[in-house]
């Protein structure tokens, strides 16, 4: 097949940066290529882990995945942190990007027409500027966390002059739409010479590049912060809110192992509608021993039917005889197939981390949270979550305790602030699901991001 557009497109290999990212290209490599016309090509670069744990069978074939190397010396096997690792992939870019690039263009027979890349990725914009083509970024997280970013400069302004660590717990109310976020919550990446890491560094270049994007795009949607969305959108050149994705592209076949787990099996024998707890703290988090065993206990106490994705080795630090005595209402696995896990009827309630995919997806299916964030960008979205959007509560305290677990089990539960959480939740979802309607506003992005990619070389 001859394609007339090749668009390159640049993942960030850790956390769940890749796998939003390339939902958002099947999305546009299905809209790009009506059938039977040749549309465009996209060629993901990624490094050979991240590619090979995502589903690429479900693509287009007009989307190609190229590996890129990821930092480790020849020969040398990984054995750091993952912050380590970010830090070795970081240093290997841009340079293990272009050669990925060139290879791409030789296969193709065709140069790249636009860059679309990880936000996190800021030297994508110089590539794109010599190429003369246009970058546009991809913010994986949500608008909140972005807004905080852009505002580096004014916060470390405003922090110079704290001395006390209560003073970190006043308020943004200089950020349109942050007003109700507290310092302590900010990223500590804007913190960059406290915290020089490479992520760090590398997050504050982005902020300087991203008002040189032709576009912005986020997987969120305009109206769960409209303050905020008013006012990126006279920073950027385009702001492109085009999610949530998991509504805007709902059918997309399962693959035929996704409940290999058998969770949602277990949800359907569940007779109670929204009782099931369902725990998960992402892909990177594993909490402490102590509050692994502090929710544990919490469970056992209430006797909540819970679903819980406990992956690595964390299922050795629950209480001895734990998942036997609790074997009756509770389930543990390793992963869950957490989008449908939402999805059904008998869950009540997520435990949470508080990463941008997992609450989107709550919201998306109206389930309400429980907040322990841990790092980045968790803890502001942990606040929106609690103060402005009011759909959930951050345990007290900020750690499992049995008394803060159980707390915040009861209130979203058993309380009455609780119903009136799940009914704000249950609107959020609606115009989460408007937006994706064929004229939300959306949509209307997408359409807008189309335009922008069709453009030829
Ligand atoms: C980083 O994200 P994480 O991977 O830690 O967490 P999420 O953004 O919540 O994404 C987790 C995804 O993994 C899926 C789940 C989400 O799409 O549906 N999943 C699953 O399907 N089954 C499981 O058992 C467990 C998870 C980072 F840590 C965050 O702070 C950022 O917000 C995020 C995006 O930038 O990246």
């Amino acid at each position: 097949m001859s394609f007339h557009l090749h668009i390159g497109v640049l993942a960030f290999p850790f956390g769940t940066h890749a796998a939003p990212l390339l939902a958002l290209v099947q999305r546009l490599a299905t809209a790009s290529a009506p059938a039977g016309e040749a549309g465009a090509r996209f060629s993901f670069f990624n490094s050979a882990v991240s590619n090979s744990s995502m589903s690429f069978s479900n693509s287009c074939e007009n989307i190609k995945a190229y590996d890129v190397w990821d930092g480790t010396p020849e020969g040398e096997v990984f054995g750091g942190t993952h912050s380590d690792a970010v830090g070795l992939f970081l240093k290997a870019s841009p340079r293990n990007f272009e050669k990925a690039i060139e290879e791409a263009e030789e296969d193709a027979g065709m140069k790249i027409s636009c860059l679309i890349s990880d936000a996190f990725l800021w030297f994508a914009c110089d590539l794109a500027e010599r190429r003369g083509v246009p970058w546009v970024p991809f913010w994986t997280a949500a608008s909140c966390s972005l807004s905080a970013h852009f505002y580096t400069e004014e916060i470390l302004t405003a922090f110079v002059g704290f001395k006390e660590t209560a003073e970190q717990e006043q308020t943004l109310t200089f950020i349109p739409g942050l007003s109700k976020v507290h310092f302590s919550d900010l990223p500590p990446e804007i913190f960059v010479e406290q915290n020089p890491s490479p992520l760090a560094i590398t997050i504050n270049n982005m902020v300087g590049k991203l008002p040189k994007a032709t576009a912005v795009v986020l997987n969120s949607f305009e109206e769960i912060d409209p303050i905020i969305t008013k006012d990126l959108k006279s920073k950027f050149q385009d702001f492109l809110n085009v999610g949530p994705s998991i509504l805007a592209s709902p059918d997309t076949p399962p693959s035929p192992d996704h409940d290999k787990t058998g969770c949602l099996s277990w949800l359907e024998t569940q007779n109670k509608p929204k009782s099931v707890v369902y725990i998960s703290f992402g892909t990177v988090v594993i909490p402490s021993e102590k509050e692994l065993l502090a929710l544990a206990e919490t469970l056992e106490t209430r006797k909540l039917p819970f679903l819980w994705s406990l992956g690595g080795n964390a299922k050795k630090y629950l209480p001895e005889g734990f998942i036997e005595r609790t074997s009756g209402f509770g389930k543990i696995v390793p992963w869950a197939p957490q989008a449908g896990v939402l999805a059904h009827n008998s869950v009540g309630v997520f435990v949470t981390h508080c990463g941008w995919n997992s609450v989107l997806e709550s919201v998306s299916r109206g389930v309400p949270l429980i907040c322990r964030p841990f790092f980045g960008d968790q803890k502001i979205n942990s606040r929106m979550v609690e103060v402005s959007w009011k759909i959930g509560v951050r345990v007290e305290g900020g750690v499992f305790t049995k008394a803060s677990t159980m707390k915040a089990l009861d209130r979203i539960m058993s309380g009455e602030a609780g119903k009136v959480i799940r009914e704000n939740v249950r609107r959020l979802k609606d115009k989460a699901v408007s937006a994706v309607e064929l004229k939300g506003s959306s949509s209307k992005n997408f359409e807008k991001l189309l335009e922008i990619i069709s453009v030829p070389n």
